[in-house]
């Protein structure tokens, strides 16, 4: 069975302990790789390497960073449908949906962070007649990257990008779910050329390899997209070590449809926000708030066109729902629909797990979900499932669907679906998410901050907010 291998001083090593776990397939519930088990040691040897390559990369122009970072998106193009095929082998989701998304998503933070980086305004600010004052901002150092699951190379880059543009050499450990496409990645760096050391791989358990990571006192910045509870408890280790950090964890996104809305538009879009990647994507509207007077109408479509999403084997194109990243999540998943039921909620499609003939009959699949009757204030709408399950509820007023929208402690993104302009600007000012779309979704302009409010993150990823993340700013003063 193929082994992923670490990626620590520009090699690709085993373990130090030499020890590997069990990569499992989940559209076949079968192990069809392993994965490195590192632990503190190997993270040890990692920043060692990093360290021992900041000082040349961090000095290195930013033309020829930035083009070694685009040798590395050209790489990705021409390995796009072998990194398709592993994303979705690795994750379960469609390998229509990483071919379309997930792939090009990561060459095109390459290449966003790559040319970002060498248009960077630096700041100036004169005193009149007494001094002038200019702002430099320097690479921080070793910094950490922790990625997960759902989509593992486009937040993998999403992350890394940044920092190496900036200068910063990286320690980074990708989902121990997802390990495969970082694994091809690092040798897409080896191959472009990517000076040794400037990023180390290091695969293994959240609980040993991330948190030797947050731990490490030469690691001065941490950068981590995954779970909230898991959020916590970084930020309790980072915190007192002064680290700086960006959380970008948990949503559980309202999706409000206003009954002057384009109906065809709000309902096909609102299966996408809802059943996409099988709902395990943190900008998911998995909460859905229609207009008592629409409410009918768009039930009625949304469940006739959820029942009609084909739920099969990832590798087949016509599957627009695969399977759930691990056997412990599906039951995650699985659990949430029976509190559901337990709640008062009526489940009028899905509900349960579906068995698929053939080579998936033991893969962790799920049929997409809609569930009514539930209240706001209920745990099904108030935690994250993080699968393909959604509430719909109706609301009478603006002020209810804002209210309900703003009545949880997440605050990652929402979606506004109005023909009227000055509602749509009125309600998006109102709603506390940190990213609002109107009459769209997942929209992404990579210039945009991106991350939540609340429990839903802190700090701000993408465009100039990474880049600024990843350095720190010193102010010169000069007396006139
Ligand atoms: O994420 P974890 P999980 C949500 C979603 C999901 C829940 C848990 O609701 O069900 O989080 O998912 C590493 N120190 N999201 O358990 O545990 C871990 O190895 C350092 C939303 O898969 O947060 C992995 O690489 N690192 C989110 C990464 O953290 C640690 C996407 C994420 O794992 C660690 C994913 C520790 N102590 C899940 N413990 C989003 N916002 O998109 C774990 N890790």
């Amino acid at each position: 069975m193929e082994q992923i291998l670490n990626y620590i001083g520009g090699k690709l090593c085993a373990p130090t302990t030499g020890s590997f776990m069990n990569n499992i397939n989940p559209a076949t519930g079968a192990a069809y790789s392993q994965v490195a088990d590192s632990d503190a040691a190997d993270v040890a040897q990692a920043v060692i390497a990093a360290k021992g390559s900041f000082q040349a990369w961090s000095k290195m122009s930013l033309q020829n960073r930035a083009a070694v970072l685009m040798k590395i998106a050209d790489l990705i193009d021409r390995d796009s449908d072998q990194l398709a095929l592993a994303e979705s082998i690795d994750q379960g989701k469609p390998v229509k949906l990483a071919k379309a998304v997930d792939i090009p998503r990561a060459s095109a933070n390459m290449r966003f962070f790559a040319t970002a980086s060498m248009h960077f305004a630096s700041d100036s600010h004169l005193m009149e007649g007494e001094a002038i004052n200019y702002t430099t901002r320097t690479p921080v150092g070793v910094v950490g990257c922790i990625s997960p699951w759902n989509l593992p190379l486009y937040l993998f880059t999403w992350k890394i990008a940044p920092a190496l543009a900036a200068g910063c050499s990286v320690v980074a450990k990708p989902s121990e779910l997802t390990p495969m496409t970082a694994f091809l990645f690092s040798k897409l760096c080896i191959e472009a050329g990517l000076p040794d050391g400037v990023l180390n791989i290091v695969h293994g358990l959240g609980n040993k390899v991330g948190q030797a990571i947050i731990e490490h006192p030469e690691i001065t910045a941490i950068s981590f997209t995954g779970g909230t509870v898991t959020g916590k408890t970084i930020a309790a280790t980072a915190a007192p070590m002064f680290k700086k950090l960006s959380l970008e964890l948990g949503g559980k996104n309202p999706n409000i449809v206003f009954a002057d809305c384009d109906f065809e538009k709000a309902v096909s879009t609102s299966i996408q926000s809802s059943f996409s990647n099988q709902g395990e994507i943190c900008l998911c509207g998995s909460r859905i708030l229609v207009e008592r007077s629409l409410y009918d109408k768009f039930v009625s479509e949304f469940v006739n066109r959820t029942r009609e999403l084909l739920v099969g084997d990832p590798l087949e194109e016509k599957t627009r729902v695969g399977a759930l990243v691990s056997e412990s999540h599906m039951n995650k998943v699985l659990g949430y629909i029976e509190l559901a039921k337990q709640e008062g909620g009526k489940i009028l499609c899905g509900g349960s797990r579906v068995k698929i003939e053939g080579r998936c009959e033991q893969g962790y699949f799920v049929a997409p979900t809609v569930i009514v009757g539930l209240d706001q204030n209920c745990r099904t709408n108030q935690e994250e499932i993080f699968g393909p399950v959604v509430t719909i509820m109706p609301f009478d007023s603006e002020e209810e669907a804002i209210g309900y929208a703003n009545s949880n402690a997440y605050g990652l993104s929402a979606t506004v679906w109005t023909e009227n302009l000055t509602r749509a600007h009125r309600v998006a000012h109102q709603i506390k998410s940190g990213i609002i779309w109107v009459n769209c979704w997942l929209l992404r302009d990579l210039r945009t901050p991106f991350g939540g409010m609340k429990q839903s993150g802190v700090g701000r990823e993408g465009g100039w907010e990474a880049l600024r993340f990843f350095t720190e700013a010193k102010n010169v003063c000069i007396k006139l």
